[in-house]
């Protein structure tokens, strides 16, 4: 029944587009399979390669500029202060201000698909917050939505700063002001915590929020990846699926990388309703460092599995030029969108 209501979702949401007639041309054809319990025929092997077509508009959100993003990183000089300030303080470390605000959105998540959001400062994912251990945090929450919200941040804080329990709620038009030092270093996230939970995380406010060591880890090209999913029909089931936000993105921009360059990404799973979520990696292994929170990694593996807000920093040096798939090894999960792909340049081992 889930692949006939997802089946039913894309048509019923009148995808014009042609990435709607592929996408509901190989949910048609999954489900002649299942019916006839047999195997594929040719014409659901030609639906097959139709592959992802059609484009989103990136005006509002580029999950490319996302992906390499963090404290505001992406915005314009001049801009970039309205959200978000630093200043020294005497022991060395920063106090990190930043301004997040609750907004209703409605955000393009495949083409001709919109969801109608709740996010932090317009978008989904929230801007990545990022810190070194002993900075002192100061977030600035204006809820400008149209429910209650709050901000709940994983790591170490005080009870009255944990935006979880329901005199935490911040209604509209209010404000909150969390403050906390930013420990343990790891690869944490921030989330509303209103009730229902489940509700308030999968219309898309949440983020990812980054601790780095005193000592920094070794120099790499970073980036953050989240794993998410929306509920378009609002079933308590994803239809969409997407590495940052926009189904199928990365299979249309590949991620530029370098050969031999060390490779590290910022893993976080705020998927809603699946209770889990992976990320396999083609071509390649990469050490896992569960929550970030050592610098020995637990494991090395090519597929690494995490449970809902769970997250890992996985490194890797891709070995050989050219163009290696990453996706969820949920097979439906990357057929409804969680699927791109890398592209390597430079001298390869063997050449
Ligand atoms: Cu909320």
């Amino acid at each position: 029944m889930k692949s006939l209501d997802r089946r039913a979702l894309l048509r019923l949401s009148g995808l014009a587009s042609a990435l709607g007639l592929a996408w509901t041309a190989r949910r048609t054809s999954a489900h002649a399979q299942e019916q006839s319990g047999g195997a594929y025929g040719t014409m659901e092997h030609a639906a097959h390669r139709a592959g992802p077509v059609g484009r989103t508009s990136l005006d509002a959100f580029n999950p490319s500029v996302f992906l390499r993003a963090w404290n505001f990183s992406d915005r314009a000089a001049s801009e970039r202060g309205r959200y978000y300030r630093e200043t020294p303080r005497p022991d060395g470390t920063l106090l990190r201000e930043y301004d997040l605000v609750a907004v209703d959105r409605e955000i393009e998540i495949a083409p001709g698909v919109f969801f109608p959001a709740w996010t932090f400062n317009g978008q989904v994912p929230g801007p990545t917050l990022r810190a070194t251990e002993g900075d002192r945090v100061r977030v600035t929450f204006v809820n400008q939505g149209s429910h209650p919200h709050t901000i709940h941040f994983h790591g170490w804080h005080p009870p009255e700063m944990d935006g979880a329990l329901p005199e935490h709620e911040v209604m509209p038009g209010g404000t909150f002001v969390y403050e906390f030092d930013a420990e343990p270093f790891g690869l944490h996230l921030y989330h509303c915590h209103a009730v229902p939970l489940k509700r308030h995380l999968h219309k898309g406010l949440y983020g990812v929020f980054i601790v780095d060591p005193r000592t920094p880890r070794p120099p790499a090209d970073e980036m953050v990846m989240v794993m998410n999913g929306f509920d378009t029909n609002f079933d308590a089931d994803n239809e969409v699926y997407a590495v940052n936000t926009v189904a199928n993105h990365f299979m249309h921009e590949p991620i530029a990388v370098r050969v031999g360059a060390l490779v590290r990404i910022y893993l976080v799973n705020l998927t809603e309703f699946d209770l889990i979520n992976s990320l396999h990696l083609h071509g390649m292994f990469f050490d896992v460092f569960r929550t970030g929170t050592s610098l020995s990694r637990s494991e090395t593996t090519d597929t690494v599995m995490l449970c809902q807000g769970e997250r890992a920093i996985l490194e890797t040096r891709f070995r050989y030029p050219g163009r290696f798939m990453f996706h969820a090894h949920q097979s439906e999960f990357a057929e409804l969108g969680w699927m791109g792909m890398f592209r390597a340049e430079g001298a390869g081992r063997d050449t």
